[in-house]
């Protein structure tokens, strides 16, 4: 198939998601075309069989908000055509699924066929699409769709209760290539003497730092945690609320036990050093990140929001708690670290859930076939 594949190409797990499927149906001999308005910061750019159509937005004195909508959606009409892509799916509806509505009319007035799939990530259901401004155009956006998925069982859910959607949706969850995100006992020999001593274990978060993460939920679980166990966080990622983590850190006179790592692009590098993931959010739709931790074998201690009880089984792969209650993970954390064949066998679990429910091989054969079903219905 030609597929034109549509996201914020920037760091964010919707990104990583569309990202990650164009890489694997291309592996699967499709050809796929990136429109964004850049590169999507995981491709290189010489990935055989993936194309990148950057959507420029003409600025002019007279916009005091040059209309991206529309450029995308001209740019996706033209790409199709040039190309005769087969589909267009993309990632977040807003606004992205009304751009592929506007680039599927532009095409039918001349005859020209291209549905489009719109996948649900989260926060274009449970946030920004709740604003009054975005409700009615998200859900015209959805209801106009080809077809419609949805990340996990609960997002679909969300999105029928708040939206009141007739469409169908399918669901189906994220992934993670087992392949890569996997554990590596030499790399993590070689490599983390650079974040801490053998004695000490390695706590990981891993995100976007914005407000619904609680990245200072993150540093007070820490704080409670290094007080038991010799150990050291890793902050992976970058974003609005790092200097709160930062203050907090200061705060707790722990600064010099934080890594703050910044923005990587190869976070399966890093994930492998881990012991143990926070994920403390105030709402996750799914939780890549926790699942990119669980294939290299880091259990997680994350809230109980959302679709997370979906991918962490509570006291078998991770941790479940209310969001907020910063005690209880604490004490969470420091039972598993505190006891080497708890800690191992939910590292195990955790693997052994990526593998059997989550791998690529299970999951991108679900998107073909929802292709196929689309293609064939419309
Ligand atoms: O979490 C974010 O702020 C980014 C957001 C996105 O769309 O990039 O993440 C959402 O999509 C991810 C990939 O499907 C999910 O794993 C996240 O749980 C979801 N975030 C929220 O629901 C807050």
């Amino acid at each position: 198939m030609k597929i034109g594949i549509t996201c914020y190409p920037t760091y964010g797990g919707s990104g990583v998601v569309a990202t990650e499927l164009g890489i694997e149906l291309a592996a699967r001999g499709h050809q796929v075309h990136f429109i964004t308005y850049q590169q999507p910061f995981r491709l290189t750019g010489r990935e055989e069989g993936i194309f990148f159509h950057e959507v420029a937005v003409t600025s002019y004195p007279l916009f005091q908000y040059p209309p991206y909508d529309l450029a995308l959606a001209s740019r996706m009409a033209e790409v199709a055509e040039f190309y005769g892509l087969d589909l267009l799916h993309v990632h977040y509806a807003i606004p992205h699924s009304v751009s592929a509505l506007l680039a599927r009319q532009m095409l039918a007035v001349r005859g020209i066929r291209l549905p489009f799939i719109t996948t649900l990530h989260g926060t274009d259901i449970t946030l920004v699409g709740q604003d009054p401004g975005y409700l009615p155009i998200t859900k015209f956006g959805i209801e106009e769709s080809d077809g419609v998925t949805s990340i996990s069982a609960d997002l679909k859910e969300t999105t029928v209760r708040s939206f009141g959607v007739q469409k169908e949706i399918e669901v189906i969850r994220n992934f993670v290539n087992c392949d890569v995100y996997k554990p590596d006992d030499e790399k993590r020999r070689a490599l983390r003497p650079r974040y801490a001593k053998p004695d000490e274990k390695i706590l990981i978060h891993l995100s976007n730092f914005r407000r619904v993460k609680r990245v200072g939920d993150v540093v007070e679980v820490f704080a409670r945690v290094v007080r038991e166990v010799p150990s050291r966080l890793m902050l992976i990622g970058d974003g609005p609320d790092r200097s709160i983590a930062e203050s907090l850190a200061l705060r707790y006179g722990i600064q010099d036990r934080i890594h703050f790592l910044g923005k990587q692009d190869s976070v399966q590098d890093l994930l492998l050093l881990g012991d143990l993931m926070l994920m403390p959010s105030e709402m996750e739709s799914f939780g890549l990140a926790a699942l990119e931790g669980m294939a290299c074998r880091v259990p997680c201690i994350a809230t109980r929001v959302g679709g997370v009880p979906e991918l962490v089984e509570d006291g078998v792969n991770g941790l479940l708690f209310a969001v907020g209650d910063v005690k209880a993970m604490a004490a969470g954390a420091i039972e598993i670290l505190s006891n080497e064949p708890r800690q191992q066998a939910m590292a195990a679990a955790a693997r052994k859930t990526a593998q059997d429910k989550f791998c690529t091989s299970r999951i991108i054969p679900m998107y073909e076939r929802y292709y196929e079903q689309v293609l064939n219905e419309v």
